[in-house]
This record gives C-alpha cells, sequence and structure tokens, in this order.
C-alpha cells in the first residue's frame, strides 16, 4: 500500500464504528493498535484492568482484520516497543511511509495534548476527529453550561432525553415525571429475593496469555487477576448486555442503592468497562432498555433510572471534565493533605464497609456506585485524604476507570474538591447511612450507634469533625444548615468528646 492513511487506535476506541474510521476504505489504511508502557504506568493500575484493556485490544484488532482491515498491532514485550503513543507512532510512520494521520480524540487531557503535537512533530496532515459515540459534543455542552452558576446534572440529563427522545411522550417525560429517583431507594432485601448472576466469561488463550504477561510485568500493582470475569470481545459483552436485560434490570431501581456483605455485583449492570472502552454502544443500549419499558418487561423506575445514569451522570461528567480544563485535578477545597491509608491498597482494616468495598475492588476492578460514594469515598473526604491521591486510587483500581469519567466523579462528585461545581452539597455522612443501606454494620467490629467510645464506628465522630473542621466554607451552605443547627444544638461535653474521638481516630488511622 502506498502511502495509506495512519490510523491510530487508543485502548479505549474499541468501537466498530470508530468516527477514524468512518468514510475510510480498508484498502487505503493501516490501523495501529499499540500496548505501550506509558499507558500501563502512568498509575499503577489494578491487574485484572490492564488484563481487560490488552486482551480487548488484541480480539479488536482480530475484529478489524476479519472486516478487512489491515491492522498494525504492537505488543508490550516487543523489544523495539518504544513504550508511548508518540514513540510508536514514529516507529510506524519509518514502516509504512504514510500520507496523513486519522485518530479519534482522546479521552484524557495527557493524551489529548499529545495528539495534539503529531502534525508538528511528524510533519504530516492530523485529522482528529470528534469522538462520536458520545451525545453532547463538546460545543453542545459549553452552550448549555454558558452563563450557568450551578452546573446541575437534572436540566442537562432533560436535554438529552429531548435530544434522543428515549422515555418521552411527546414533548413530555414519561409518566409525567424527569426522574423516579426517590423510588430508587429500597434499603436491603431479605434473602428470598432471586439474585442475579453475571456471567464470568472464562478467559480465551489470548486473555490467559495477557493474564501470564500481566502478572509478570505489574508484579507490584494492586488488586489480581484471580477472579478475571470481564467479556472481552464485543460478542461476550453483548451477552453481558442481555443477560443485565433479562435478569437484573427489572429491579436495577429498587436496589441501586443497596450494600451487601459478599455481594459485589448485586443488580448492577458490570457494563461500565464495556461501554467506556467501546464494547458497548450506550444510546444503543438505552434504546433497548426504553423498548424493554414500553414492553412492560421493565418498571418505569427501573428504565429511567438506568437511563438517566447514561444519557445524564454519563455525558455530563464528560462535559464537566473537558470544560474544566487540565487544572482540575488540581482543586482542593478544603485543603486536604493527608495520605491515603495503607488499607486502600490491601483491604485490611476492621472498618466491615471499608473491607467489602476495597476487598471486592482488589478481586474484581469493581464496586457499584453507592460504594465508592458512600463508603470508600465519603471515608476519604471525612478523614480530609488528598484528593489527588484518592483520584489516582480510583484511577488505579476500577476497570472502567479514565479520566474523563473518574475524575470529575470522584474529585468533584464524592470529594466536593471543586467547592460545589458539581455537587450541591458534600456527600459526607455519619455511619447510619451505611447501616441504613447495607449489612455491613451488624459484621463489624466497630458500633455503628455510638460515636464517642473506644469501639464507635469512626464515620460517626470524623462527620461531626469534617463539619466542624470545614465550617467557614460549609456554613454558608442552605443545604448544610440543618447539620451544623444540629452540631449546635450538641453540648460543649459531647461536642469535645466527638472532636476528641475524631482526633484519636485520625492519628491512629492506619490502624482502624
Ligand atoms: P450501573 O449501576 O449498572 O449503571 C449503569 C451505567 O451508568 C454504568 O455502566 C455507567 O456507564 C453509567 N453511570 C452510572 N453512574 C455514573 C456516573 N456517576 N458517571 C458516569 N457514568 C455513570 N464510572 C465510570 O465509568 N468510571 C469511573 O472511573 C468511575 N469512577 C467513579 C468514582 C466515584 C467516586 C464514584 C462515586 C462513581 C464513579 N463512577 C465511575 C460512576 C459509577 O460508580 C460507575 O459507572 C458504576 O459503578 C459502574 O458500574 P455498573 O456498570 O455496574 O453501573
Ligand atoms: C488504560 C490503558 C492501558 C492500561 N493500556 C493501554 C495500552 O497499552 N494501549 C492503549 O492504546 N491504551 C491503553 N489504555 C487506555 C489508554 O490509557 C486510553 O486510551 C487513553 O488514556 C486515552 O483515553
Ligand atoms: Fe462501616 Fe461503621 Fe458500619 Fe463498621 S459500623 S460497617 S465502620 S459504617
Amino acid at each position: 500500500m502506498a502511502h495509506p492513511v495512519l490510523i491510530p487506535i487508543l485502548g479505549d476506541q474499541l468501537s466498530l464504528d470508530l468516527s477514524s474510521l468512518d468514510g475510510m476504505e480498508p484498502e487505503d489504511c493501516i490501523i495501529l493498535m499499540m500496548e505501550v508502557a506509558n499507558e500501563t504506568e502512568y498509575v499503577r493500575h489494578h491487574k485484572a484492568k490492564i488484563a481487560y484493556i490488552l486482551s480487548a485490544m488484541r480480539h479488536h484488532a482480530e475484529a478489524l482484520r476479519d472486516r478487512g482491515w489491515t491492522v498494525d498491532y504492537v505488543m508490550l514485550d516487543d523489544p523495539d516497543n518504544d513504550g508511548s503513543f508518540s514513540g510508536e507512532v514514529a516507529r510506524a510512520i519509518e514502516r509504512h511511509a504514510p500520507s496523513a494521520i486519522r485518530v479519534t480524540e482522546a479521552g484524557e487531557w495527557r493524551v489529548r495534548e499529545m495528539l495534539e503535537q503529531w502534525e508538528e512533530r511528524f510533519d504530516l496532515p492530523v485529522t482528529i476527529c470528534p469522538d462520536t459515540r458520545f451525545l453532547a459534543t463538546h460545543a453542545e455542552f459549553e452552550d448549555w453550561a454558558e452563563g450557568k452558576k450551578q452546573l446541575r446534572m437534572e436540566f442537562f440529563y432533560r436535554e438529552m432525553r429531548r435530544k434522543t427522545g428515549l422515555l418521552m411522550d411527546g414533548d413530555k417525560p414519561e409518566g409525567d415525571a424527569w426522574n423516579y429517583d426517590s423510588e430508587n431507594r429500597k434499603p436491603a432485601p431479605g434473602g428470598d429475593l432471586l439474585m442475579p448472576r453475571p456471567i464470568r466469561f472464562r478467559p480465551d488463550d489470548t486473555t490467559k496469555a495477557v493474564i501470564a504477561l500481566v502478572n509478570a510485568h505489574f508484579a507490584d500493582h494492586p488488586g489480581t487477576t484471580d477472579h478475571f470475569r470481564f467479556a472481552v470481545t464485543h460478542e461476550e459483552a453483548m451477552r453481558a448486555r442481555l443477560q443485565f436485560l433479562d435478569e437484573a434490570l427489572p429491579n436495577f431501581g429498587d436496589y441501586q442503592d443497596v450494600m451487601l456483605r459478599g455481594e459485589p455485583f448485586l443488580w448492577h449492570s458490570i457494563l461500565s468497562p464495556y461501554i467506556n472502552s467501546g464494547l458497548l454502544d450506550p444510546v444503543d443500549l438505552c434504546r433497548d432498555v426504553e423498548e424493554r419499558y414500553r414492553a412492560g418487561k421493565v418498571p418505569l423506575n427501573a428504565a429511567e433510572g438506568f437511563i438517566r445514569q447514561i444519557i445524564g451522570w454519563r455525558e455530563y461528567m464528560r462535559g464537566i471534565y473537558w470544560r474544566e480544563g487540565p487544572d482540575y485535578v488540581e482543586r482542593n477545597f478544603f485543603g486536604a493533605d493527608r495520605d491515603l491509608p495503607g488499607f486502600y491498597y490491601d483491604g485490611d482494616t476492621r472498618m466491615e464497609c471499608m473491607a467489602q468495598a476495597i476487598g471486592q475492588t482488589l478481586d474484581h476492578a469493581y464496586a457499584h456506585h453507592i460504594q465508592r460514594l458512600m463508603v470508600t469515598g465519603n471515608f476519604a473526604m471525612l478523614a480530609g485524604i488528598d484528593p489527588k491521591q484518592i483520584h489516582v486510587w480510583y484511577l488505579e483500581v476500577y476497570a472502567d476507570a479514565y479520566e474523563w469519567v473518574e475524575l470529575p466523579n470522584v474529585l468533584g462528585m464524592s470529594q466536593f474538591g471543586d467547592g460545589g461545581l458539581l455537587a450541591s452539597k458534600p456527600y459526607a455522612s455519619s455511619g447510619n447511612y451505611i447501616d441504613r443501606m447495607s449489612d455491613y454494620c451488624g459484621a463489624c467490629a466497630y458500633n455503628v450507634k455510638t460515636r464517642t467510645d473506644e469501639d464507635s464506628c469512626p464515620f460517626n465522630a470524623l462527620y461531626w469533625d469534617f463539619l466542624v473542621r470545614n465550617e467557614d466554607k460549609l456554613s454558608g451552605n442552605n443545604r448544610m444548615s440543618l447539620a451544623y443547627r444540629n452540631w449546635e444544638r450538641k453540648d460543649s461535653q459531647e461536642k469535645k468528646a466527638l472532636r476528641d474521638r475524631a482526633a484519636t481516630l485520625l492519628e491512629q488511622i492506619e490502624t482502624l
């Protein structure tokens, strides 16, 4: 092929209808896929996350070849591997003498800045195509956000409902309400409900080879590949999707916030790794969800709840990430600077909720939203952990974590590090919330009902201490006034006991 177009495809661009391929003919192009140390090591990704991405990349290369594309695939252990996207593009230019480069925009500022240098660096025309796997373009999000003091997801979500027509009844929302979240907070169910069991896909030879590679190269990274269960092909991801729609979706809404010991998956979809890396199309999935609602197979609160997570929260988080710029990661509203305790990396803590959430994370590179928000995220904020350190942890340990979605969820939503751009108040809570939504506290070494005893639940005293430490920053927030009034109602002895208990907990944080 004389002077083909070189099309680099990154590890989270595994969609067969990727924008960089649109309108191109296989006989004119070379696709370049690169396993590179820069990407596997810029944070210490969970072993199963790396294994998932590399195996999905290898299978995707085969799927593209089956469709007639020429794929130049660089393996991680290729002795000539340069270790970076730019270095590998440079080597590919030597191999193929391309006339131009076409690439779909990256999902991270770090990589976006790299792609933007290619034209000058390689002296070739470079087309950076918009990522059409998202509903809202950057310009649309900007237009929506323009001039608003607070960017509330709910209003953006309504725009996306109108744009897609999903769950719309003409101009009105289906059922006359936009949001059925108030129906989605049921506590933990009793034992008689049949729990869906997501398919565990058995590793094929490609995945087995990748797992061996990962364990050889990244032994010091968190997590394990022992429980590897991910789909790694488009077909497998479709099977996982079908199983979710059939078995878990009908109860998704009701038990969305529930946490149960030894049950990492509950009624969640576990589809985020596939959606974020391109194996599944998000809007297509939402259309299937709507269809099931219209066929009477799924209640409205479940269908609306699920669709809101995807066309609402997911799109909104992406909009915030790009709008706030590369310095968003530096924000630290509370000036929190405590180091992340070691138990985030081994799950070795007597706090049952933390041990469960972290333990399943290390096993499966997965925890559901409420575990991320109200357990590990809540604890970090209450304890005053440096938001950058907790951001890196989330980016490392979850198979679905790419900075465009992880950072606004962690820094904005869970740590209130942006001072309320994204959330109207901090998601801070005592152990009471965790007790209501889970069966963790009954099995815990700490007592959720008390606050200042030696065995009192750490979340309780830390909650009040967090409020008092940050009073100057939060007391003006209307949504916090009840909490501050409750603090003021306490007598000075109780206040002192709570603050003393919190000081002891923070001193001993590594041993909690
Ligand atoms: P389900 O509960 O089945 O939800 C369905 C889908 O909705 C998900 O697959 C996902 O695509 C989407 N979704 C739901 N909530 C969100 C949200 N807040 N933001 C974006 N998409 C959402 N999600 C990621 O995809 N990557 C991350 O790195 C990530 N980090 C998070 C960190 C914190 C502190 C918090 C609180 C949330 C984070 N989330 C992240 C959002 C959410 O927790 C995960 O999307 C969800 O747990 C994935 O599991 P699931 O596929 O079973 O989701
Ligand atoms: C996360 C990740 C990892 C672990 N490894 C690779 C890789 O070897 N090659 C690759 O193309 N992509 C990888 N990725 C995903 C990239 O980090 C992601 O595509 C960029 O951050 C852009 O969002
Ligand atoms: Fe978590 Fe406190 Fe409940 Fe223990 S008692 S599980 S630390 S909330």
